[in-house]
């Protein structure tokens, strides 16, 4: 449902200057790159904003002109960025992708001691969720430091007492933390999400080996209302209250660069989430569900993020069968 609330979601987290090698040598041979911007968060944030969805991204940017960059083009996409803080003493963080003729892209961070690894949970504020209706958290921005995951459950919780639903995309990132301290520290954000979002390898990592509807009826008794299980190239199972309904994937003809499919794959599923009354139903479940595939799909046939992502509009005409017009 669409209501008068002044933002639909809120989501907080650590957004990258990206450099990207301009042709196919990649970074060890490639003189020139391209500069953009990454981050789960700060990808659904545009995702949903091109959905038509009002966004607040709240972070920490570094003094410099790579933070300047981030915010203007958040900004200048219409994504709401009112709430995020400078940190005069810490770097924005920065990072590369590599993107192989083989397997997924690999990823180089330069983002230690960053701003927004600074963030504290005497910075998370109240007036952050007032007049929204969701929280959209990962588990990247617990990874970057202590003090970030205690900012993490301090926001979850905050954004549960003032009523607002919340996601939780587990986005795990091995070269981040230790294996042992992300399983504990995933788990136990668990029973804080209304819509829980991990891929089956995650799902793996975090409970051992099970079937996969184990894995649903697991993350539902945690807590979660929700559980939407990636399930790649099968597209995608969601679970609410004993019932799964299972979803084809979309089919796209070759892959450019999987990077940010994930973040896609959130967002449009959350788009159809917010825009239903009740959540309770096995047609918005299968709606929200094709959604996510088409748009986790669409995701990976262009080189970057998030740039290539449909408008609502354009999703629109594709999803009628009709010309895209320009
Ligand atoms: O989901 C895409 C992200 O992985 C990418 O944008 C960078 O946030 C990032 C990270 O921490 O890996």
């Amino acid at each position: 449902m669409q209501g008068t609330k002044k933002t639909d979601v809120v989501t907080i987290g650590e957004s990258m200057v990206l450099f990207q090698p301009l042709g196919e040598k990649g970074i060890r041979y490639e003189p020139l790159y391209t500069k953009s911007l990454a981050g789960a968060e700060s990808n659904v944030a545009l995702a949903l904003t091109r959905l038509g969805k009002k966004v607040s991204w709240i972070s920490k940017l570094g003094p410099d002109p790579f933070g300047d960059f981030i915010l203007a083009t958040l900004a200048g996409e219409g994504v709401d960025v009112s709430h995020v803080k400078r940190d005069g003493e810490a770097p924005t963080a920065v990072y590369f992708k590599d993107v192989k003729s083989f397997g997924d892209p690999t990823v180089y961070y330069y983002r230690k001691h960053s701003a927004a690894s600074r963030l504290e949970p005497s910075d998370v504020q109240e007036e952050w969720f007032s007049g929204s209706r969701h929280l959209h958290m990962t588990g990247i921005t617990p990874a970057l430091s202590e003090s970030a995951a205690l900012s993490v459950r301090k926001a979850m919780e905050v954004a549960k007492e003032m009523g607002l639903s919340i996601s939780f995309d587990p986005n795990l990132r091995r070269k981040l933390w230790d294996e042992e301290e992300a399983r504990q520290t995933l788990l136990s954000l668990i029973p804080l999400c209304d819509v829980f979002l991990p891929g089956l390898d995650e799902a793996e990592f975090l409970l051992g080996k099970r079937s996969v509807e184990e894995y649903g009826e697991a993350f539902l008794q945690m807590g979660a209302k929700v559980v939407v299980l990636k399930l790649g190239a099968e597209g995608s199972i969601g679970f609410i209250d004993g019932e799964a309904v299972e979803q084809a994937p979309y089919r796209v003809s070759h892959v450019v660069d999987s990077v940010g499919a994930g973040d896609a794959f959130a967002a449009g599923f959350l788009s159809v989430y917010l825009d239903e009354d009740s959540f309770v139903t096995t047609p918005s479940l299968r709606k929200a569900l094709a959604r996510a595939n088409q748009l986790g799909a669409l995701a990976t046939q262009f080189k970057g993020d998030w740039e290539g992502i449909p408008s609502i509009s354009e999703l629109n005409a594709i999803e009628s069968g009709n010309e895209v017009k320009r």
